[in-house]
């Protein structure tokens, strides 16, 4: 379905060339002026950039409040259903340009700021990055958020507002070192604290049973109780017309300073449960290579799940009075497990609070509540030691085993005396060592299960839920993953939207679909030359930056290849610099060939306790030391590893890209989001047949992505047939060489053991198949060059990959949510004249 511009929302973005309104100049000027000196207490001339940047912001912010509080009150007296997108992690990156550009603002204030002696563009990058999660599935939730907004579904996303998030990346010699992200020591002009907002949740402590009328009524009697204070933030749609909330959870003690031991002169000991407290909103834990199973982390999870539930029934009880039609009226999506004790604690208030017999409740909460899965590998879903759940949700455990006992029944009746089948269904891990399974419990008490390709939605009926999908067939479905354009096209790449607004006309800004007018011109040598304009001056930015943190030159007009994303041994940035290595070792045998100039970047941050990962950095960088100043090679192959990798940095490398790099093993990537940003940007994709790069060749056609590697099929024979690779190896003279370079100490002369354990495993342990899929990613790879060579056919495959992405949009992603699994309507199906009012039903305040 097409994102058709409404008649009656203002065209508030100027067209191209279009003057900026005199006196909605001099209003915002004004209006600049003022918060600086009210709101921050300064006058234009003593004011920093710093200064400037909150004054703007705030400004800004009225004008978004306005919006707010009307589709607040319109969600309200038309008693809309709700979505509630529960997340313990939301990677928004800045706000400001993203706030400006949906407002329609953006060009006002630019004058606005200007006028007063102020670059926007300064200012903007005044603003901390929001790294309120690791990757893939917090970016997600970030664009989710902006979708919903868009579509002016009323949502709320729900989570914690970290003190600390993903930590800062700096390289040291080559290494990675991490520090603390203070992203709010200079406050948050964003946020609005709710302290009127805050609820109680409860830890540890025991559960009494008394007998009552309607049968046993559980007691929970907490030892620990904390507060939750909520922060809320605006999250505007496309052109400003609807405004929903991202609201973050902080900790503190309902008892900060305990006074009788204040009093005895014990002033740590008298703060110390307030410290405790805190602890849970300290940091954002970041994503390990397994899931570790910490204490903190499970009351993490609690703390926000019960706060926002809370949250919801109150808002809920208050315009409906009742419980019963919850479903109706609420959708909580779970992002991951993470949030998967929703199931637990729904059933909690439900039948202890609210007094429902279990049987209305278990379908009340399987109505309301869906799970989207967001990774097969195993190491990687959670699991808690059940001694460990007893110890801090005795309550929860107990509706655990209730689930699990009419849960197994269910599975005794439809598999009789099938022992495996129950033991694989089961809430509980009895194997090891008794840990309660939570991807079982979200996959148990929600109505929908999605994953996030469809390849991976395909693989999650195989593996992971195979037995449970037989159990409970039909709930499993696919959404496949997208991005927002607005970020991810507009505000990154503005100088690539004015070409395609000249190209497809306005109506592109709304609705991408439009980009397929882009098809006739694909071979037009007019268009393409302005295409190529529009990627060079990208590529110079991001060459001067390399310049600038690296000291590495590199060349504007080489092919920009990029691998940007976590390091994980999946993702197979290893693959790409053993590729690198072989093609530096074959630049040295043939100097005077016309080789392809290339500039290798990488970037992304490696989990602080992944060795193996943070070996992988140093191999990179080093590397990068040596073909970098090698002057046999000529400048034509360089290697650069950004520090730090976010939403900021990815804004600057994605529009600049030529080459993205989606290699991960196949079967291994559940989805993928930044093939999706690279290829709408214009870079070809070099991947494998894995997540969402299949539905990328599908839409943008096999000619015009180079596919390599085995297929997941494959990946799976091949494992079972062992991973030494001494033979793939012994085939390939070129994998070969590499691979000794790096053991022997080519790379590392002063330390020249230090890659051992990576050729070591790299013959003999080769579970990611980095040398079974070489040769043919080092022949896909020549093939890149080849066509890179012929710069009107590159640029037309470029061109057409840009054309034709518009399928993965966010907005459609969210849409299929509203249809299929939250039944809602969204902007464009159901005109707001045409649903029931609150006034209708007689509802009240
Ligand atoms: C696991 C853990 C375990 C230890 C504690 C912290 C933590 C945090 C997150 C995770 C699960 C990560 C799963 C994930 O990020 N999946 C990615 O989701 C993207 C959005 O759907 C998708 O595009 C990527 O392919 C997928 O890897």
């Amino acid at each position: 379905m097409s994102n058709v511009p409404d008649p009656s929302f203002p065209a508030n973005i100027p067209a191209l060339g279009q003057p900026v309104d005199e006196l909605a100049l001099a209003e915002i000027k004004s209006a600049i002026l003022g918060k600086l000196r009210l709101a921050i207490g300064k006058d234009a001339g003593m004011a920093t950039r710093h200064d400037w940047y909150k004054a703007a912001a705030l400004a800004l912010r009225d004008r978004i409040v306005h919006h707010w509080l009307t589709a607040e009150k319109q969600s309200y007296d038309a008693g809309s259903k709700r979505v509630y997108y529960l997340s313990l992690e939301f990677l928004i990156g800045r706000l400001f340009t993203d706030a400006l550009n949906n407002m329609g603002l953006l060009k006002v204030f630019e004058a606005a700021l200007g006028d007063l002696g102020v670059g926007l563009e300064d200012l903007r990058k005044c603003e901390p990055d929001a790294a309120l999660g690791n990757g893939g599935l917090g970016r997600l939730a970030a664009c989710f958020m902006e979708s919903m907004a868009t579509l002016a579904i009323p949502a709320i996303g729900y989570g914690i507002r970290y003190d600390f998030g993903l930590f800062r990346q700096i390289i040291a010699q080559g290494w990675q070192q991490e520090y603390p992200d203070e992203w709010l020591s200079f406050g948050n002009p964003w946020e609005f604290q709710r302290p009127e907002v805050v609820y109680h949740v409860h830890f540890g402590g025991g559960v009494e049973h008394v007998e009552r009328k309607g049968g046993d009524l559980a007691i929970w009697h907490p030892a620990e109780t904390v507060q939750a204070v909520a922060f809320d933030t605006p999250i505007v749609g496309w052109r400003g017309q609807h405004v929903n909330a991202l609201r973050l959870w902080s900790a503190r003690s309902p008892d900060p300073l305990k006074l009788d031991v204040f009093n005895t002169g014990d002033y740590l000991g008298a703060s110390a449960e307030e410290a405790r407290a805190e602890s849970i909103c300290k940091f954002l834990y970041p994503n390990d290579e397994s899931a570790a199973g910490r204490e903190l982390r499970l009351r993490q999870e609690y703390f926000f799940v019960s706060a926002s539930l809370q949250d919801l029934i109150k808002r809920h009880l208050s315009s409906d009075g009742q419980l019963r039609n919850l479903a109706s009226k609420v959708a909580v999506q779970l992002n991951d497990t993470h949030p998967s004790l929703a199931v637990t604690e729904l059933m909690r208030i439900l039948v202890d609070l609210h007094h429902f017999r279990w049987d209305e409740a278990w379908k009340i909460a399987v109505a309301t509540l869906s799970y989207t899965n967001h990774t097969l590998l195993p190491e990687a879903l959670e699991t808690w030691p059940v001694e460990l759940f007893q110890r801090l949700l005795p309550r929860h455990l107990e509706i655990i085993y209730r689930i699990n006992v009419a849960h197994l029944a269910q599975a005794e009746e439809r598999c009789p005396g099938d022992v495996d089948f129950r033991a694989s269904v089961s809430l509980i891990d009895e194997k090891a060592g008794r840990r309660v399974r939570m991807g079982q419990l979200a996959f148990v008490g929600s109505h929908s299960i999605n994953g996030v390709s469809a390849m991976h939605s395909d693989l999650m009926k195989e593996t992971v839920f195979h037995d449970l999908n037989h159990l409970y067939p039909g709930r499993i479905n696919n959404k496949t993953n997208g991005i927002t354009f607005r970020r991810w096209l507009m505000l990154a790449n503005p100088k690539l939207t004015d070409l395609l607004r000249e190209a497809c006309g306005e109506a592109v800004l709304d609705d991408p679909s439009r980009l397929e007018h882009l098809e006739a011109l694909a071979s037009d040598s007019a268009l393409q030359q302005k295409f190529r304009t529009v990627k060079h001056h990208n590529k110079i930015a991001l060459a001067r930056l390399i310049g600038e943190r690296l000291n590495v030159m590199v060349d504007p007009g080489a092919l920009f290849d990029v691998q940007i994303k976590r390091i994980h041994e999946y993702k197979r940035q290893l693959l790409n610099i053993v590729e690198t290595v072989a093609l530096y070792q074959a630049m040295k045998d043939d100097p005077k060939r016309d080789w392809v100039p290339r500039v290798k970047i990488f970037a992304g941050k490696a989990a602080a306790s992944y060795r193996y990962a943070k070996l992988i950095i140093k191999l990179i960088n080093d590397v990068a030391d040596i073909v970098n100043n090698d002057p046999a090679i000529g400048g034509r192959l360089k290697v650069a590893f950004l520090a730090d990798y976010n939403v900021s940095l990815a804004e600057v490398i994605i529009p600049a890209a030529d080459l993205s790099e989606q290699i991960s093993t196949a079967g291994m990537e559940a989805s993928g989001t930044g093939n999706m940003k690279l290829a709408l940007n214009g870079a070809l994709t070099i991947g494998t047949l894995d997540g969402a790069n299949i539905e990328i060749r599908d839409h943008v056609g096999a000619e015009n992505i180079a596919i390599f590697g085995m297929e997941a099929m494959d990946v799976v024979v091949r494992r079972k047939q062992g991973l030494d690779a001494t033979d793939v190896i012994r085939r390939s003279p070129n994998l070969s060489r590499a691979i000794n370079a790096i053991g022997s100490g080519e790379f590392s002369p002063g330390d020249p053991g230090r890659f051992e354990s990576i050729a070591h495993a790299l013959r003999y342990l080769d579970h990611y198949m980095v040398c079974a899929d070489f040769d043919s990613y080092y022949e896909a790879q020549r093939g890149i060059d080849a066509r890179w060579q012929v710069v009107p056919a590159w640029t037309r495959a470029s061109i057409l990959n840009v054309a034709r992405m518009p399928w993965f949009s966010s907005d459609r992603t969210i849409r299929e949510y509203a249809r299929d699994i939250w039944n809602v309507p969204v902007r464009g199906t159901a005109p707001h004249g045409l649903q029931e009012t609150g006034a209708q039903r007689g509802a009240t305040r």
